[in-house]
């Protein structure tokens, strides 16, 4: 066994967006690409004698070859000890965990999240720091420049290594920790809420459906669950991580949760449905007949936060992105909490923890998450909407609606135009950024213009500056912003987010209420004009 230094060609696509690299499975399995990328990072991290990392993905097509390059990589690079899920898995939020509680120098989680996977899918790799959270901007575009430079690479020559069993063995002189990624989650969760009240609430008969979506959660969500909590078997879907997702789009979603939503709109549905998307950071909120939108369910975590012992004495503040809706901020300013609002991407969340300024945060994008960790946390938001079930015994419609009766509903939706040529994309965004200062004041129907900016975030603990999206406020109390994915690996999609705010008038339907907003908002930006569309490609 020996190191080998291997010459290698640049490529100019290694920036990481939104949430780290992400591609099509083709592009990563180019010669030398996962190569490049890691050195790359190998490079910017500097010594890596007597660094620990944690390494795992989603079970996803091509984990299993990205995992071994990375090991080998790893130990020709000094690093002194790699922390692996059994058979190369860990879910986000579980690698987050597993960095804090060790206090590990940082990670890598092998996925492309709630893009679907294959041959023909997506692969991605998220690279997370000691924080637990995923490299800054700062970080990550230092390693965009080092990959565009690369020469050459460096990796042990050996066998692969085995990662079914646990224990601990050698790559020279690292350390390879297989450990189970389900066990210290699980523990953490059950530090958190109250498992006894859980588990009375499934011995009396409580029904739940989670959908796993053949992705990394199924072995997290039958241990907790089933196992820990009494959930009937049976209770977790899709349960088995497959390469392919078998075929499904692991995005918990109401377009690609299918199976789900069919169980919780039909007859006999269980009292709680609940879904992941591919990695585990995700999270879809579902009653009888009836779903919870991503923002309010932040909203109705942050108003409940007394009844889950972990958060009991108080909490600092919450966070949303700016393109989650206003809700959780009308909670804030009730219960004197104070209520930040930050770009698109968990990464922007993470000082705000550090230094204590929030406890709790969120996307509308399902993705809801605590400073329990640093990255948002599918299978936690199900226990906390489980929790507030037992405590207070009302359904999740129930609790959805005295939530609208007491601060208001804000009507909330996504319109997401996919696959436009990456040209098509930046013009329509730059004219309406040049545009937005003559729309002040215009008055579109009942829809006047009371602000129109682009969206730019001072962070108060890094002092640094992000700009993401575009934004009209109406002074109706509604908004609509404009943003480009970070995390396709085709094209552009431009993204379209719509709110209404409404203090009464709680029981319409979103997408009626919404209908007049989201036309003026495709009319504003000549969507149809510039890009052929007349209609989203997905609403959520
Ligand atoms: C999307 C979501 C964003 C989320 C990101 C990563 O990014 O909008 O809220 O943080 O995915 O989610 P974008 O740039 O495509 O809008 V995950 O589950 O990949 O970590
Ligand atoms: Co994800």
């Amino acid at each position: 066994m020996t190191i080998k230094t291997v010459s290698t060609t640049p490529y100019d696509d290694q920036k990481m967006g939104t949430a780290g690299l992400r591609k099509k499975s083709k592009v990563v399995m180019q010669e030398n690409y996962v190569e490049n990328f890691v050195q790359s990072i190998f490079n910017v991290i500097g010594d890596a004698k007597g660094k620990v990392y944690v390494l795992g993905g989603d079970g996803r097509f091509y984990n299993d070859i990205a995992i071994q390059k990375i090991i080998k990589i790893a130990a020709a690079n000094g690093v002194s000890k790699l922390i692996i899920g059994r058979n190369g898995y860990v879910s986000t939020p579980a690698a987050s965990h597993i960095i804090l509680m060790n206090k590990l120098d940082g990670g890598f989680v092998l996925s492309a999240s709630h893009n679907p996977g294959g041959i023909n899918g997506d692969f991605g790799i998220k690279y997370a720091n000691q924080s637990g959270g995923q490299a800054p901007s700062q970080i990550s575009d230092k390693i965009y420049q080092e990959s565009k430079n690369i020469r050459e690479y460096k990796i042990y020559e050996s066998e692969d290594i085995d990662l079914s069993e646990l224990g601990t063995q050698k790559l020279g002189d690292m350390t390879i920790e297989v450990i189970d990624p389900v066990k210290d989650y699980a523990a953490m969760m059950e530090q958190i809420f109250d498992f006894n009240a859980l588990r009375q609430l499934f011995a009396k008969g409580f029904r739940m459906k989670f959908d796993a979506m053949n992705a990394v959660t199924g072995p997290y969500a039958v241990k907790i669950f089933e196992e820990m909590l009494g959930a009937e078997k049976g209770s977790v879907i899709n349960a088995k991580p497959l390469p392919d997702f078998g075929g499904l789009h692991p995005d918990p979603n109401l377009v690609y949760a299918k199976e789900l939503i069919n169980i919780m709109n039909g007859k006999d549905a269980p009292d709680f449905g609940a879904a992941n998307d591919g990695d585990g950071d995700r999270n879809m909120i579902l009653g009888q007949n009836f779903f919870v939108s991503p923002s309010d369910s932040l909203a109705i975590i942050t108003d409940n936060y007394a009844l889950i012992p972990a958060y009991k004495d108080g909490i600092f503040g919450v966070a949303r992105s700016a393109a989650t809706s206003t809700a959780v901020c009308r909670v804030g300013a009730a219960r004197n909490l104070p209520c930040y609002e930050v770009p698109t991407g968990w990464k922007y969340f993470v000082n705000l923890m550090d230094s204590k300024r929030i406890t709790f945060c969120g996307e509308e994008s399902f993705g809801t998450g605590s400073s329990h960790i640093r990255e948002k946390d599918g299978i936690w938001a199900v226990l906390f909407w489980l929790s507030i079930i037992a405590a207070t015994g009302k359904s999740v419609a129930e609790i959805t609606k005295a939530h609208w009766q007491k601060y208001g509903r804000t009507y909330y939706i996504r319109n997401d135009y996919e696959g436009v040529p990456t040209e098509v994309a930046d013009k329509l965004m730059a004219d309406l950024e040049a545009k937005l200062p003559t729309l002040k004041g215009k008055s579109f129907g009942a829809y006047t213009v009371s602000e129109a900016a682009p969206f730019i975030y001072n962070d108060p603990v890094d002092g640094s500056s992000t700009k993401n999206g575009l934004i009209i406020k109406f002074a109706n109390d509604s908004r609509i912003i404009y943003r480009l994915s970070g995390t396709g690996s085709s094209g552009a999609t431009i993204r379209v987010y719509n709110e209404q705010y409404k203090k009464d008038d709680l029981t319409g339907d979103s997408a009626e209420v919404l209908k007049p907003l989201a036309a003026l908002a495709a009319e504003i930006a000549e969507i149809t004009l510039r890009t052929g569309k007349t209609k989203a490609d997905v609403t959520t």
